[in-house]
């Protein structure tokens, strides 16, 4: 397992690669172009200079998280090809900077959804919550309203502003595109893209919905195990993988953690694994607590003991963090929580490790 570190550049994030690489056990970060557009080709100087950047710190870029998929290749318009082809320039561009693996997702109009991004614990600690009666009760517009203000100014992963201005267009398109529509729009896309990435040797890892149900009536399919299976089957090809979110998968209780990892780890799909701690407080709510067992809904320890037996050794970053100990940061993506998580992780992994050498 090779720990690594989500990183918003210098111009975006509030932790610097000094703080990342004193922490015990990080050998990278994961980081990406936020200001090239959805859609563009990202230039190989502008990813040369971040590489440059982490690796002057003494650390190592190989993960980017995420190259976004246009609107239109979700939608299945016909500019898709335009869009599968900068796609294809970018990981091309990527692979010549040594970038060995890409995360995207398909999740229409949204990315993750929650609908507080600050909720006080009864410790002052802050979380991100969602209650899916929140998206019952209101409305798309809402929820971006939501977010702006839970940002607090700073940038939300998958949330461009500038996007989502034309909210009710794009929601308007979707209208006809249902779950079977949208899985057929990302075979395209795969068929696509997956013939370069063995090429260049760039391994996709497509991240689950987050969460693994509709919001606002829209389709969502990277929910479960039978889905998941049927997106690897549809192009079968090492580069075409999933990253293994816990966080996202694990609040639908019909997902078992342990043995979706043992059942793809042992295909060779998993190529990029998150790992945090979700507190399930009621049918379709949750908060994401600290990464501990006993703080959360999770049995880490089933689900470290399970990547160990797959023989896991690709990347693992912890994930969203709570904030703690007044630190002012993008929601979910604080320096001491995060950190605190990998210690966490990296004590089970080292129990697991000499109780099965035993
Ligand atoms: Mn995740």
């Amino acid at each position: 397992m090779r720990i690594v570190f989500r990183w918003y550049g210098e111009k975006f994030d509030t932790v610097t690669l000094e703080q990342i690489r004193q922490i015990p056990g990080v050998e990278g970060v994961v980081g990406a172009l936020f200001d090239v557009p959805v859609g563009e080709v990202w230039p190989f100087d502008k990813i040369m200079q971040l590489k440059q950047k982490v690796e002057q710190s003494g650390l190592k870029l190989e993960v980017i998280e995420s190259v976004n998929v246009h609107e239109d290749i979700k939608l299945g318009l016909s500019t898709r090809d335009k869009y599968i082809e900068n796609y294809s320039q970018t990981l091309i561009n990527l692979s010549k900077a040594g970038i060995k693996v890409v995360v995207y997702n398909f999740m229409p109009v949204f990315d993750w959804v929650r609908t507080d991004l600050r909720k006080k614990l009864p410790d002052g600690s802050e979380v991100m919550e969602y209650d899916h009666r929140f998206i019952e009760g209101r409305g798309p517009k809402e929820l971006v309203e939501e977010f702006r203000r839970g940002s607090q100014g700073f940038i939300l992963a998958g949330w461009e502003w500038s996007r989502l201005e034309k909210l009710s267009e794009i929601l308007k398109m979707y209208e006809d595109v249902d779950e079977e529509r949208l899985f057929q729009n990302l075979i395209y896309f795969l068929k696509n893209v997956i013939p370069i990435c063995e090429k260049v040797g760039i391994k996709l890892a497509i991240h689950p919905d987050d969460p693994p149900w509709s919001v606002f009536g829209l389709p969502r399919i990277v929910t479960c195990k039978e889905n998941i299976e049927r997106i690897l089957r549809a192009v079968e090809s090492p580069c075409n993988g999933i990253t293994f979110c816990i966080g996202s998968l694990g609040v639908n209780r019909k997902n078992n953690l342990p043995e979706m990892i043992r059942y793809f780890g042992n295909m060779g799909r998993i190529h990029f694994v998150h790992l945090r701690n979700v507190k399930i407080t009621g049918e379709k709510m949750f908060y994401e607590s600290a990464h501990p067992s006993f703080c959360g809904s999770y049995d880490m320890f089933e689900i470290v003991k399970a990547l160990y037996d797959v023989k896991f050794d690709g990347y693992m970053r912890p994930d969203h963090g709570r904030t703690i100990w007044n630190e002012k940061s993008i929601p979910g993506y604080g320096l001491y929580d995060r950190a605190l998580g990998i210690a966490y992780i990296l004590g089970l992994w080292e129990a697991v490790n000499k109780m099965v050498a035993r």
